[in-house]
């Protein structure tokens, strides 16, 4: 599981918009967004890199949490 912090995920269309560049990048992903916290929770096979890619790409800033 990875957890990512996205600092400027700041309202309902922001965490939309990750959770939708986090299905594309893996539609098999599991997603689970706390937008109070500005945490992205991904399950998924894939590398954490592709979902850092992927939040990047969507105009994010996403910080992998230890
Ligand atoms: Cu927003």
């Amino acid at each position: 599981m990875y957890k990512f912090e996205v600092k400027d995920m700041t309202c309902g269309h922001c965490s939309s918009t990750v959770d939708k560049a986090v299905k594309t990048a893996d539609p098999g992903a599991q997603v689970r967004i706390d937008l109070t916290a500005h945490h992205v929770e991904i399950q998924s096979d894939k590398p954490a890199s592709v979902f850092a890619t992927a939040i990047t790409d969507a105009g994010y800033t996403g910080t992998l949490q230890p």
